[in-house]
């Protein structure tokens, strides 16, 4: 680990130091909490499998946030609790509900509280950024690899958890930081290899029209969702979309068809009145695993992380668990099921949400898709993202998206980039709005979101505009 910077070193040598903690921890009967998204499923593939060759008895349980109603339901009987890419976030609330002496805490996002008060590891505390450097399964796995002999498939795990946290910020959307340095190992074992490809979807394993069509890594009007639309656009580029009677994938185009797709591709966005610069995103930096099986969606670093996440939105993260952890068989088969039925969710929801009218209300600032009834809750923030990115890039609207789901109403809330960098916080106007509705809501200035009861719908939009009117008329007044 030659390349490593020297804060980078320091913290590889904390997590050794962690380990060793650890590895005299009473893990018996162990629960482990994670994050219900892939990295956090990536983290705690990392941990039950270190605790598994360690011969302990844990069991893991999956949340999307940590409030008191479930950390009364884990209190008893006491256990030591391990959380995996959340908690940091909710120091004071852990320590007075769990015996702070029996909770170990490994996490890259911000700590809120005291740091010291439990046994926890967060680059944020060591001069690294959570956000871009390392991700929660990095920081599991520079932690759990001391206690094993083998951590091969653990380190594939770290670069899955970073990619899927979106931690590919660097050049080509490489990952950068420490991720990099895990790379490097991942190189060094012989299981990863790096190389510069589309970052489209299926790549090894789609017909390259479905690729194009069905990737949601970028969406293109026109071309996302329409099989037909890429595969004219692949014929007028001649390129060949068969051999003999078997569909071709990215992987087999050759150099000279890739450049002439990039190309085309380039053209098609730049028609659509697109910078060609958004057209950079197409190509990227690609992790495969040499040891997964050619030809399946495990080969590729972020097809792998598309795997985890959607078991994870359609609340079947222990099938994500199980697929992570090295079971392959009938968990594999079941994860690609519920993972084509993920995909299936948001097709279906953007199509009837489109198609239905009245459901979008657009006034002066805020473009509403009033999706109660039409939008399957469990996909709202992908169908919510989708959306956003169709959108003219001159629409300076704040987009809100709902769903529902027995009593309680989800909403989505995007802010473009240009009222971002203007002041408009889309965190503060998701939870103000929430509160002021007897809801809960926050998340990040770009992308927000609230939950409130469904039949305060009204009272959330109310509130939720005047709070829009408020910050943009401190806009004016600065
Ligand atoms: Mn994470």
């Amino acid at each position: 680990m030659s390349h490593a910077s020297e804060t980078q070193r320091r913290f590889i040598f904390e997590a050794r130091d962690f380990a060793s903690r650890l590895g005299s921890f009473d893990w018996n009967d162990a629960l482990i909490v994670f994050h219900a998204d892939a990295d956090g499923t990536a983290a705690a593939a990392i941990a039950c499998l270190a605790l598994k060759s360690m011969g302990v008895s844990f069991s893991a349980r999956s949340v999307t946030q940590i409030d008191r109603v479930f950390l009364e339901s884990i209190a008893f009987p006491p256990r030591p609790v391990l959380f995996l890419d959340i908690g940091a976030g909710y120091l004071s609330e852990i320590t007075s509900a769990l015996d702070p002496s029996r909770v170990v805490i490994l996490d890259h996002h911000e700590v809120e509280g005291d740091s010291n008060s439990v046994l926890m590891l967060n680059p944020n505390e060591h001069g690294l950024n959570g956000g871009s450097e390392v991700s929660g399964s990095g920081v599991s796995y520079l932690v759990f690899k001391n206690l094993v002999e083998d951590f091969s498939r653990m380190n594939e795990l770290a670069i899955v958890g970073a990619l899927a946290d979106m931690q590919d910020t660097g050049a080509n959307r490489s990952l950068t930081g420490l991720n990099s340095t895990i790379v490097l190992e991942g190189e060094e074992m012989n299981i990863v290899r790096v190389e510069e490809d589309f970052v489209f979807f299926g790549r090894e394993t789609l017909p390259i029209h479905v690729s194009i069509s069905s990737s949601s890594n970028f969406i293109i009007p026109g071309l996302s969702g329409d099989e037909n639309v890429a595969l004219n656009l692949l014929r007028s580029l001649g390129i060949e979309v068969k051999t003999d009677d078997k569909w071709r994938t990215f992987s087999d185009l050759s150099q000279a068809e890739r450049s002439r797709l990039l190309a085309g591709l380039m053209q098609y966005i730049a028609d659509l009145g697109f910078s060609p610069e958004s057209a950079q995103n197409l190509f990227g930096t690609i992790y495969v695993f040499e040891k997964e099986p050619r030809g399946t969606v495990l080969r590729d670093g972020r097809e792998f992380s598309a795997l985890l996440n959607s078991c994870a939105r359609m609340g079947r993260s222990a099938v994500g668990l199980a697929v992570a952890m090295g079971e392959r068989g009938r968990m594999f088969e079941e994860a690609q099921r519920v993972s084509r039925e993920y995909r299936t969710a948001i097709s279906k929801s953007l199509s009837n949400l489109l198609s239905m009218p009245g459901a979008k209300i657009e006034s002066e600032r805020i473009l509403l898709y009033n999706g109660e009834g039409i939008i399957d809750q469990r996909v709202l923030s992908p169908v919510a993202s989708i959306i956003f990115s169709s959108l003219p890039k001159d629409l300076s609207k704040i987009l809100v998206v709902t769903a529902a789901e027995d009593d309680s109403l989800k909403v989505s809330i995007r802010v473009p980039r240009s009222l971002v960098e203007k002041g408009i916080k889309g965190s503060m106007l998701a939870s103000n709005a929430a509160r002021e509705s007897g809801g809960l809501g926050g998340g990040h200035d770009v992308a927000a979101g609230a939950t409130v009861p469904r039949r305060r719908f009204h009272s959330f939009m109310e509130a939720f505009e005047r709070n829009v009117a408020e910050q943009f008329s401190m806009l004016r007044g600065s």
